[in-house]
């Protein structure tokens, strides 16, 4: 049943770790923005007053982190970047997108991800306030990709023409990041790990 939903090499959890590189971050919502800039006709800027009126979506979908557990059924509360992308109005040259969070995360993204229905910037898990450890007050999800590509802490969508790597795909992680095509790294460290195993199967 749950193997459908399983990608290639997950394991199923139900608990919720916490990943975080570094410690968590305290957002002040008396000061933070939500921005949509970059590649745009029309850059946007939303205050935390603002941005809880905005209309809502509730979506249940799947997480896969890349350090092989995947989470299901959760429940997400929170808004559609598709539709704050409507206002900022991307030119026809953006094709990829740098996400931004706190501290000072970043992960990049092709536009047609962000674009899906169940993508939400999200304020709820499970009924619940998004707690701060897990991105509270506002996280990035993207179900259909690995989770370091949802960002916790988000703050802001940069519009880009050309790709650009984001932190970890800095450090080796995939520019895109599908589960089910397994693309748990790129270049530099693929190439690596790709000749470790070919000098360990000639030596067996
Ligand atoms: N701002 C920020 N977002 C982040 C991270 C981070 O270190 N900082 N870690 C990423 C990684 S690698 C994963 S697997 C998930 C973990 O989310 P969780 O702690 O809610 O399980 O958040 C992603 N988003
Ligand atoms: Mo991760």
């Amino acid at each position: 049943m749950s193997a459908e939903r399983l990608p290639p090499g997950q394991v199923l959890t139900t608990k919720w770790p916490v990943l975080t590189y570094g410690s968590t971050p305290a957002v002040d919502t008396a000061r933070w923005t939500f921005r949509i800039f970059g590649a745009v006709e029309a850059e946007r800027r939303w205050t935390w007053e603002q941005f809880i009126r905005l209309p809502r979506v509730e979506v249940v979908s799947d997480v896969h982190c890349v350090t092989r557990w995947s989470r299901l059924d959760n429940r997400w509360e929170g808004v559609r970047p598709r539709d704050l992308l409507a206002e900022a109005r991307p030119r026809p040259d953006a094709r990829f997108v740098m996400v931004h969070a706190a501290p000072d995360y970043t992960t990049n993204l092709p536009l047609a991800a962000l674009l899906d229905d169940d993508v939400v910037l999200a304020l709820r898990h499970d009924d619940r306030p998004l707690p701060p450890e897990h991105g509270g007050p506002v996280r990035l999800v993207v179900p259909r990709l690995y989770f370091w590509k949802s960002a916790k802490w988000v703050w802001g969508l940069e519009l880009l023409a050309a790709d650009r790597a984001g932190f970890w795909e800095a450090a080796g992680y995939h520019m895109r990041g599908d589960p089910w095509r397994e693309e748990r790294f790129g270049g530099a460290v693929e190439e690596t790990m790709q000749s470790a195993r070919a000098k360990k199967a000639r030596e067996e």
